[in-house]
């Protein structure tokens, strides 16, 4: 199973670990095709070899080959918004992870009242693991 994990790039990093760990779980039960974005340098590194017109291509065909879309959507991302709205339209399953804990920004209603999309609220990545699992127990 291929899965597209989206999470804040140029939205914001300081989420960066949380990415870094839900992804190196996630990478242990399936093939994750943007290990990437859970790097704690790829803002430095940027991806020099590629153009912005280049990772838009690219990640819109691994978005379109994937059997399901993660999101961690607590860091308001551009980004990570219309790739939501394009996994959508692909059809993709798709589970977004918010964190509410100390967080006086609400989630946006275009997330939260989507119910085509799976929706975590979670205060710690144990159970943010459990719920990834039976995510994607549910596809096989
Ligand atoms: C990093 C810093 C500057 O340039 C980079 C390299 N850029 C990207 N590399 C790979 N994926 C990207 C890049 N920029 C955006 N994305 C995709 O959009 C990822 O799949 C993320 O899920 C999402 C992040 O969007 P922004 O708007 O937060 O950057």
């Amino acid at each position: 199973m291929k899965v597209y994990f989206a999470a804040s790039i140029r939205g914001g990093r300081k989420d960066q670990n949380k990415y870094h760990e839900l992804i190196r779980f996630l990478s242990s039960k399936v093939e994750v095709l943007t290990e990437h974005v859970g790097d704690a340098g790829i803002e430095e590194i940027g991806e020099q070899d590629l153009s912005d017109k280049e990772i838009y291509q690219r990640d819109l065909e691994w978005l379109e080959s994937a059997d399901a879309v993660i999101a961690e959507v607590t860091n308001p991302s551009l980004g990570v918004g219309y790739e939501l709205g394009m996994a959508e339209k692909f059809g993709k399953p798709i589970l977004c992870l918010y964190e509410d804990s100390n967080n006086k920004r609400k989630l946006s209603a275009m997330v939260s009242g989507n119910l085509k999309f799976r929706t975590f609220h979670y205060h710690d990545l144990d159970h943010t693991k459990e719920e990834i699992l039976s995510f994607i127990n549910s596809l096989s």
